[in-house]
């Protein structure tokens, strides 16, 4: 009888209890995870590369270092999340099969180029601050493995963020070129930041039924509001502006007003047209089949040994 196991799911979600992957739940908050968790561990893989550009050309051992830790740890986050899609019947194929496919999404984002090395500083700052506020929620999210996935990426995420404040605090105290580059990667990188938090909350097709169930505990706005927030006195720190000219406190609000984001520029992107989507995917499709021989091999390692013999 659906409807028992419907109100003990409703139960559990008002008591702020767990749902695991054998327990009972309706269809479209299945959907809805999956939805949800593919797009974000698509966002991981692709995530990495517009940082593994800077790579071969980062300026110091150390410097190179650092980067390349933080993108294998993006790896790993699309790792935790492919897992956590997995315990709702969706294997990875599956969901790479789509992405390559252009059936799901990622991250608007990461359609956006790395002009300068200045711009591995800025994404660590803004993107993975913006990727912070959004995800240390989804820590408290209602279903088991994704809200588990997130404590660790969480974790991880405050790394990056410090290594990309902690770059561009370098470049800005640096030369005048430095500080200038460091400048105009902030310019760049600001207004898509918070493209990354979703459409306004009237625009938001499922935030109401994601709150419902848990999944969100907060509104697009509402994030986007306290990463302004937070970023306003850091870019004070860090001697670089934000490029909006009506940023300012407002005493009333208790918060930072912000001048009106570009949603024709957000929509465009979605639909395919940001200026690197093509060459994202692309680079997406061509490492899935150069890793070919990988997955072919590590299958037949697989069957070699699941006869248990030993061998
Ligand atoms: N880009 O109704 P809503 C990272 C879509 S961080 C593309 O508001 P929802 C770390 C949305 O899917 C980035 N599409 O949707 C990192 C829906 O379309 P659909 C990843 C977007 O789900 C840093 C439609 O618009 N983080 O990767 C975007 O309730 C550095 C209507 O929107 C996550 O995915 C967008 N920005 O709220 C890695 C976090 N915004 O699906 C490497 C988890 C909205 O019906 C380097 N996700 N859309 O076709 C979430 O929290 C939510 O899914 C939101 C969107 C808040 C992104």
């Amino acid at each position: 009888d659906t409807t028992a196991y419907q109100r003990v799911f409703d139960a559990a979600v008002a008591a702020d209890e767990r749902i695991e992957p054998r327990d009972w739940m309706p269809d479209a908050y299945r959907a809805t995870l999956v939805r949800q968790i593919a797009q974000h561990a698509h966002s991981e893989i692709i995530g990495m590369q517009p940082e593994a550009n800077w790579i071969t050309r980062a300026p110091s051992l150390r410097r190179k270092a650092i980067l390349m830790a933080k993108v294998q740890d993006e790896a790993g986050h699309g790792l935790y999340l492919y897992s956590a899609a997995e315990t709702l019947g969706t294997s990875r194929d599956e969901l790479l099969d789509k992405l390559h496919a252009g059936r799901q999404k990622y991250s608007s984002i990461f359609n956006y180029p790395t002009l300068t090395w200045a711009d591995v500083g800025a994404i660590g700052w803004l993107v993975d601050g913006a990727a912070i506020t959004n995800q240390v929620p989804l820590c408290r999210c209602s279903y088991g493995p994704y809200a588990r996935a997130m404590v660790r990426i969480c974790k991880e995420e405050s790394f990056h963020q410090r290594q990309g404040y902690e770059l561009l605090l370098a470049l800005s105290k640096g030369t005048p070129e430095q500080h200038a580059m460091a400048q105009d990667a902030v310019n760049r990188w600001w207004w898509p930041s918070l493209m990354m938090f979703g459409p306004p909350d009237d625009e938001s097709q499922h935030s109401a039924q994601s709150m419902a169930w848990k999944i969100k505990r907060h509104s697009n706005d509402e994030l986007r509001q306290r990463f302004v927030d937070i970023c306003v006195p850091q870019a004070e720190s860090l001697g670089l502006t934000l490029p909006d000219p009506d940023l300012r406190w407002n005493e009333e609000r208790g918060h930072y007003d912000f001048g009106p984001i570009d949603w024709t520029e957000f929509w465009e992107v979605l639909k395919g047209n940001g200026p690197c989507n093509e060459q994202r995917i692309e680079q997406r499709r061509r490492a899935h089949e150069e890793g070919a021989w990988v997955r072919e091999a590590a299958a037949a390692y697989a069957d070699k040994h699941a006869g248990g013999n030993g061998e």
